[in-house]
């Protein structure tokens, strides 16, 4: 057997089709909500491309980010990122351990000197030298400084990792850090989110794997396809917001009609994520339909600012009129752009439909 040496000969090998390559291209352009024809060059690219080689360091963390990113429910994507790409090391997922796994990082960075992709997540102690959290008898400071050294770009997963998260709550015994206060000479991607969304995760990786660069980014380097939004721009209780139908609390009238959250802390005016779009689950549901406010999860200092179920208007330094006026200005501001990208989604995902419509093509052989 011919070892392969592209992506499109990885997968012809182990029986993926070119059909069901386009359909997670057009799927991708879809949720990156990319320009119309996006679909078959990231196909064309990822089946010219090499495997990719990922190093994933998890430091301070609850495992709830790589929990989530296998939990990916989208159409055969876990499976197609998991072919496209070479996890080389993940303490969680691989089976080797101890000096085995170091090996395998050490010869993966070895091999791939400035092209193999580091996902961190999970934050950085640095108190004490950093001795809070260790692998391998090194320190998680030392494993990323060493890691990232010779990497192409670094993708921090999980609120943790792109700005201190849960571990960096006061007091912040350990002194943790988000990856982007130790790393500043490398490109970084920030998915935010505890845990992020599992699309965005794919997401991101698939199109760095298929244009070899980042995308677009926010103000806090996170991909605007997935952060472009606040939640409140999309939520399906906005119509209640709008006509001052508010839930007081969890039991009340008002809760059991499904309006808004907003009285009993829900933060989804000031959380940029893609919740309300893409959901949870395969898109089955979100906090806010369950019931619940928004935490603020993909937001800096989410677990310190002002208590989950304290009004955002009763929060010191955010009013309820700024609330109402950053909501509607930003409402105007991203209309356009949002319903261009909604358009773009809409134009991919009937592509997508329309693939699974078609009839499969003679096999040849
Ligand atoms: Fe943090 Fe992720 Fe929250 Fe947990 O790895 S973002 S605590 S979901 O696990 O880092």
């Amino acid at each position: 057997m011919t070892i392969p040496s592209t992506l499109g000969e990885v997968l012809a090998q182990q029986g993926v089709s070119r059909r069901a390559l386009l359909k997670y291209s057009a799927y991708v352009a879809s949720i990156l909500a990319l320009p119309a024809g996006a679909s078959r060059v990231i196909a064309e690219n990822l089946a010219k491309a090499r495997r990719q080689s990922v190093i994933w360091l998890s430091f301070q963390e609850c495992t709830g980010c790589t929990e989530s990113i296998t939990r990916s429910y989208s159409p055969t994507i876990e499976d197609l990122i998991f072919n496209l790409i070479s996890l080389d090391y993940h303490h969680t997922l691989m089976s080797v351990s101890g000096a085995a796994a170091e090996h395998a990082r050490e010869a993966a960075m070895r091999e791939n000197k400035g092209k193999y992709i580091v996902v961190v997540d999970g934050s950085v102690p640095v108190k004490d030298g950093g001795v809070y959290s260790t692998i391998a008898g090194q320190t998680n400071l030392a494993m990323l400084k060493a890691t990232a050294k010779d990497a192409l770009a670094i993708v921090s997963v999980g609120t943790c990792a792109a700005f201190g998260g849960i571990p960096q709550a006061r007091p912040n015994p350990t002194g943790a850090v988000a990856v982007s206060e130790i790393i500043t000479d490398k490109p970084i991607v920030n998915i935010s989110g505890c845990p992020p969304i599992p699309e965005a995760m794919t997401g991101t990786l698939a199109y760095l794997l298929s244009f070899g660069k980042l995308p677009e980014l926010d103000h806090l380097g996170r991909p605007k396809a997935f952060f472009g939004e606040t939640i409140h721009d999309r939520c399906y209780r906005r119509p209640f917001y709008d006509k001052g139908l508010f839930a007081e609390s969890f039991d009340d009238e008002g809760a059991r009609k499904g309006w808004c959250l907003y009285k009993v802390g829900c933060k989804g005016p000031i959380a940029y994520n893609a919740c309300a779009t893409l959901k949870w689950n395969g898109g089955t549901s979100f906090p806010i339909q369950s019931g619940h406010g928004c935490l603020g999860c993909s937001e800096p200092k989410f677990w310190d600012q002002g208590g989950f179920y304290t009004p955002l208007a009763a929060q010191a330094g955010v009013s309820g009129e700024l609330v109402g006026t950053a909501a509607v200005a930003g409402a105007a501001m991203g209309g356009a752009a949002a319903w261009i990208a909604r358009r773009h989604q809409r134009s991919h995902l009937a592509e997508v439909e329309a693939l699974d419509r078609s009839p499969p093509a003679k096999s040849k052989g």
